[in-house]
């Protein structure tokens, strides 16, 4: 049995909707961070870096949501990360590009417009916002050019790759950036949020903190 330890923010949706794809069974316990739950005993036993996501699995702990959605997909032999080497290096290699690009300036877009009022942590920062935007609309158009003939991310079949990529692209509602210029992005976007996993792991999180 899984049970997955995470809060409302993308980190733990990423792991949540893997989950929900290949091992619905699994159990979601509520960490607040608003509370400052993961500063607890308890749950820096779970992960000593003290964020969510956690993946607990047989008395075992799990941190980094991407390590998350490897490990379950593996655990479950599910084909949505592929065995064959070469198709399995292609969603590594978009899940990495996520983490290291388009996603990095989404979320700081994120911590900008959601996190710092939410958790009163001070003005919006001005040129943050205007660099992460200039980088996050140029990889959107790479992305739009990627996904013009392709119905996927990698090896054009469904993928964790495309669940991690739209937890972090779900954000643009929030910071108010519209994909309207991104017609390949959009469409793929409504196919993956079409998924009954998206729709079942939303119905999972609390109303609110
Ligand atoms: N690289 C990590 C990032 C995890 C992360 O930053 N989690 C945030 C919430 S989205 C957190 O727990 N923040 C609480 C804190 O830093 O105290 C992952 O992908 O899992």
């Amino acid at each position: 049995m899984f049970r997955l330890h995470g809060f409302f923010t993308q980190n733990t949706l990423k792991a949540m909707y893997v989950l929900e794809e290949v091992a619905p069974d699994f159990e979601f316990q509520f960490v607040n961070l608003a509370k400052g739950e993961q500063k607890s005993d308890a749950f820096t036993k779970m992960s000593p870096i003290g964020k969510v996501p956690v993946l607990e699995h047989d008395g075992e702990f799990l941190f980094e949501s991407g390590a998350i959605c490897r490990y379950v997909a593996n655990v479950q032999d599910s084909p949505l990360y592929p065995s064959d080497k070469l198709q399995r290096a292609r969603v590594d290699q978009w899940m990495d590009f996520f983490s290291c690009h388009l996603g990095h300036w989404l979320n700081a877009l994120y911590f900008e417009a959601v996190i710092k009022p939410d958790f009163q942590l001070g003005e919006p920062d001005e040129e943050a916002i205007e660099e992460a935007t200039k980088f996050a609309l140029r990889q959107f158009g790479l992305l739009d050019a990627h996904l013009d003939g392709t119905v996927w991310l990698a090896n054009d079949s469904f993928s964790i790759a495309d669940l991690f990529a739209f937890a972090y692209i779900e954000q643009h509602r929030q910071i108010g950036l519209s994909l309207e210029k991104f017609a390949n992005v959009q469409a793929w976007f409504e196919r993956v949020e079409s998924r009954p996993a998206i729709a079942a792991a939303r119905a999972r999180m609390p109303r609110q903190a």
